[in-house]
């Protein structure tokens, strides 16, 4: 059995509940194929999030991550393109408030994410979900924590595929909030599993090395 390593985050800014907990709560244990999902929430906050999520990658030693963050205003759901070495964005849970920092000092300036995006958002429009390809996950928390984990899987598990989806705010959201588009809960439970059944038969129709380079 393989991990599937499936990340959302606590409620922030004003934003009293964070749809991406119950995606996770509902998903946690779930068997995607041939995957478990391991469902973990991370604090908004910069000065843990990318620690955590690099210490989830260590403990659960996942075959793939996959961590969810809620962009409030946006109408699909959204696969990021690509995370980018910089901090920056409101007060966090906490109080921090970085300006143009960068995630990693020596980290490339981005990187792009190891997931099939294009196909995720293919399948999820065929099932009769709004989607696109996002290209920037912002320099909030999402950005930092999409970064942490391409640039950990960069740097020790190069065969890993990591990667982000934004989400748009649930309809119990958006009546507590008064001001964003929303969707119901069911369909963004939907979405996310979509996207982990095209990412794991993606995975599976990949040639194993294992037995490529054992068999010669
Ligand atoms: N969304 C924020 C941080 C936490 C979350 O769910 C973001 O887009 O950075």
């Amino acid at each position: 059995m393989k991990k599937l390593l499936l990340t959302g985050f606590e409620p922030f800014l004003d934003f009293t509940l964070n749809p991406t907990m119950n995606v996770v709560e509902e998903l946690n244990n779930a068997m995607i194929g041939e995957y478990q999902v391991i469902g973990r929430i991370l604090p908004v906050d910069f000065a843990k999030a990318g620690g955590m999520i690099i210490d989830l990658m260590e403990e659960i030693e996942p075959e793939a991550v996959v961590s969810l963050g809620l962009a409030a205003g946006r109408f699909k759901l959204t696969p990021e393109r690509m995370a980018i070495n910089f901090k920056d964005g409101p007060a966090d849970n906490e109080g921090n408030q970085p300006v143009d920092e960068m995630v990693q000092l020596e980290g490339a300036a981005g990187y792009l994410s190891t997931l099939p995006i294009r196909k995720m958002v293919s399948r999820l429009m065929e099932e009769g979900l709004p989607a696109a390809v996002s290209n920037s996950a912002g320099a909030y928390l999402c950005n930092n924590v999409m970064y942490e984990a391409l640039h950990y899987a960069h740097i020790h598990k190069k065969d890993m595929p990591a990667g982000f989806l934004h989400m748009p705010a649930s309809h119990e959201l958006a009546i507590e909030h008064g001001n964003v588009p929303s969707w119901p809960h069911r369909d963004l439970v939907k979405g996310v599993r979509i996207c982990l059944e095209v990412l794991v038969s993606e995975e599976a129709a990949k040639p194993d090395t294992e037995n490529v380079s054992s068999a010669m």
